[in-house]
């Protein structure tokens, strides 16, 4: 970063990415500007930062006037994270949500059979991360608010049709058609250094239907023509196969850690329900997620996990790791 922007300016940063209403980018948005450095090798950004909070406002006066039915379609996240699933018609985009959660999506051999974005909740051990299934994106067809969902989301999963010679035509234009806009996947998820209005999000490669005759011939052509560099989990939807490493991965992608919380009235803490922060978040992100009085007034939490001795006093600032047993003090 040759800007030298403040961990306050990061955490902020991170924050805008995964935003999924104007309000929210927009305050985001306005730690930034608070938060850069103001000199001449960051003009680009202090600008693009500027006309994006000045465009931001403009949306959010024009809803307010038109009602709340300008809005467009919005899912609020839900979980340790969310991932998003992308594909050209008939990829098998439903059919992992059905195979990966209890959602029941309409799963059907024609295209264009998802109409409206659907979520689902993806168990993984003691958490739960959110899928979000989508209509088809085919090289003249996108849903407007595809992109806002890209942007939010975690983690994009683009599906690739092993089952028809087209599969893999129909996944370049998916990418080339992204490609083309300021909402593209990448194998990483960052915001363009000069630009917070293009954002890449990092995303696994899935082709689908690997129990079909001609899949395996399929899926070394697609690595013959398409230079994808993003990692691999082949899988059948369908017929279940490869589901646990793709299960595993995709939680792994939250980048989250799971911390039980205890009252300092029990002997034991709540194991049923852990709340998920982000790695190298700190007690005082736990303790404004836990409740809003705590932000203002925790004192100090008693911890016990892998990197303290039990019952540890630490402050605001403690880094929280996973399976730490925080016991909040007000
Ligand atoms: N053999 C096989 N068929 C599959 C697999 N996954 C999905 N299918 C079939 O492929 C067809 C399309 O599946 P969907 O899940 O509806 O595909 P989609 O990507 O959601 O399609 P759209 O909603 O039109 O974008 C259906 O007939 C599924 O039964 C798989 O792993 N193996
Ligand atoms: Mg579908």
């Amino acid at each position: 970063m040759p800007a030298n922007l403040t961990p306050q300016y990061l955490k902020a940063e991170e924050d805008y990415r995964r935003a999924t209403t104007p309000e929210d980018e927009l305050q985001c948005l306005q730690v930034m500007l608070q938060e850069i450095p103001k000199h001449k090798g960051t003009d680009h950004l202090q600008a693009s930062l500027k006309s994006k909070v000045a465009k931001l406002k403009r949306e959010i006066a024009a809803e307010k006037t038109a009602g709340k039915k300008s809005r467009g379609v919005r899912i609020p996240r839900q979980g340790a994270g969310t991932a998003i699933l992308l594909g050209g018609p008939n990829a098998g985009k439903s059919q992992l949500l059905a195979s990966l959660t209890r959602a029941t999506p309409e799963v059907a051999p024609y295209p264009f059979t998802t109409t409206m974005p659907m979520p689902g909740m993806m168990a993984w051990q003691d958490v739960t991360v959110q899928l979000i299934d989508t209509p088809p994106i085919t090289a003249d067809f996108i849903e407007s608010y595809t992109y806002g969902m890209i942007r939010a989301a975690d983690l994009a999963l683009l599906l690739v049709d092993l089952g028809a010679d087209e599969g893999i035509e129909q996944c370049q234009d998916v990418l080339d058609k992204l490609g083309a806009t300021k909402t593209r996947l990448a194998k990483e998820s960052y915001l363009d250094e000069q630009d917070v209005g293009l954002s890449y999000t990092q995303t696994l490669l899935v082709p689908n239907k690997i129990d079909l005759p001609d899949a395996a011939a399929r899926l070394e052509l697609l690595h013959e023509l398409c230079s994808i560099d993003f990692p691999e989990y082949v899988i059948s939807a369908q017929e279940r196969t490869g589901m646990e490493a793709l299960r595993d991965e995709i939680y792994r992608r939250m980048d989250v850690v799971r911390v039980y919380t205890k009252l300092p009235s029990a002997k034991q803490p709540d194991l049923d329900r852990p709340f998920t922060v982000r790695r190298g978040r700190t007690l005082l992100d736990l303790a404004a997620q836990v409740h809003k009085d705590y932000i203002e007034g925790l004192k100090f939490a008693r911890v016990w996990g892998s990197a303290v001795h039990d019952g540890t006093v630490v402050k605001g600032d403690y880094v929280l790791h996973d399976k730490d047993v925080v016991e909040l003090h007000m």
